[in-house]
């Protein structure tokens, strides 16, 4: 799976070469491309900005470096499958929020490119064209303001990155996820079994594997009804059939 990212600070996206997704990139899995979008500007000052039509605070990023800049990214795209154009991610607060469903369905496409603004945002007019080439999503982390989009793709591309089969060493540790199933992750202990006059909790040393998911289950519902009841609306309402779950 390819990503691109367009950036004016490449420098962030460092990070990708440490950990799992380094790892994963070493290997051939995955392949990240990061360009800098001054690279696309042909005045003295590399100018990505200028002054928003209307006034207002704030600058606002030119729209011909960003065509450049994607035009460049969409002619090295890997053919994607037929009628399927590559997909833009344009991280933004004002976007449709990115989820672990997001996340699943962008694992499944061969080639997802990053815009990442900064100031006040890009010129509307850049993603009614970059309609033509790609596919193009506004997507936001959740409900608050960061400097600039490139700490967003940076989660994105983990988050998806690890789907793509081969990253995660044992598969089997992305099914009992957090998200996964609707309902968060239940906790975990390791040795010892008292640590500072704090016990683990009897069953988990039970030996009973039915016991000890019973009671997960249970700690997976209370910590969602407790912590997310956005969540737990959302898993305990009726099915499209009227069924219950
Ligand atoms: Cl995706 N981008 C930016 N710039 N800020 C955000 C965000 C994304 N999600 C939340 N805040």
């Amino acid at each position: 799976m390819r990503f691109d990212v367009v950036t004016i600070f490449p420098e962030y996206l460092a990070v990708l070469d440490v950990s799992l997704l380094g790892k994963a990139r070493r290997e051939g899995l995955v392949d990240v491309h990061v360009h800098h979008l001054r690279d696309f500007t042909f005045d003295r000052h590399r100018t990505v900005d200028d002054t928003p039509y209307g006034g207002g605070a704030g600058m606002v990023m030119k729209a011909e470096p960003w065509a450049l800049a994607l035009e460049h990214v969409a002619a090295a795209s890997p053919a994607p499958a037929v009628g399927e154009r590559p997909v833009l991610v344009v991280p933004t607060p004002s976007g449709r929020p990115f989820t672990q469903a997001t996340a699943r369905e962008l694992a499944r496409r061969e080639h997802v490119s990053f815009a990442c603004g900064r100031y006040e945002g890009i010129d509307e007019r850049v993603f009614g064209w970059a309609e033509e080439r790609f596919e193009v999503r506004l997507v936001s982390l959740g409900d608050y303001v960061l400097n600039g989009g490139e700490v967003a793709a940076l989660a994105m591309i983990e988050a998806i990155g690890r789907l793509v089969p081969g990253v995660v060493g044992n598969p089997e540790s992305l099914v009992e996820e957090s998200h996964e199933d609707g309902l968060l992750e239940y906790p975990v202990y390791t040795k010892p079994s008292v640590w500072r006059d704090r016990e683990v909790p009897p069953v988990l040393l039970s030996g009973d594997h039915g016991k000890v998911a019973a009671w997960r289950r249970s700690q997976q519902e209370e910590r969602t009804r407790d912590r997310r009841p956005d969540l737990w609306g959302a898993f305990t309402a009726p099915g499209p059939d009227g069924s219950e779950r």
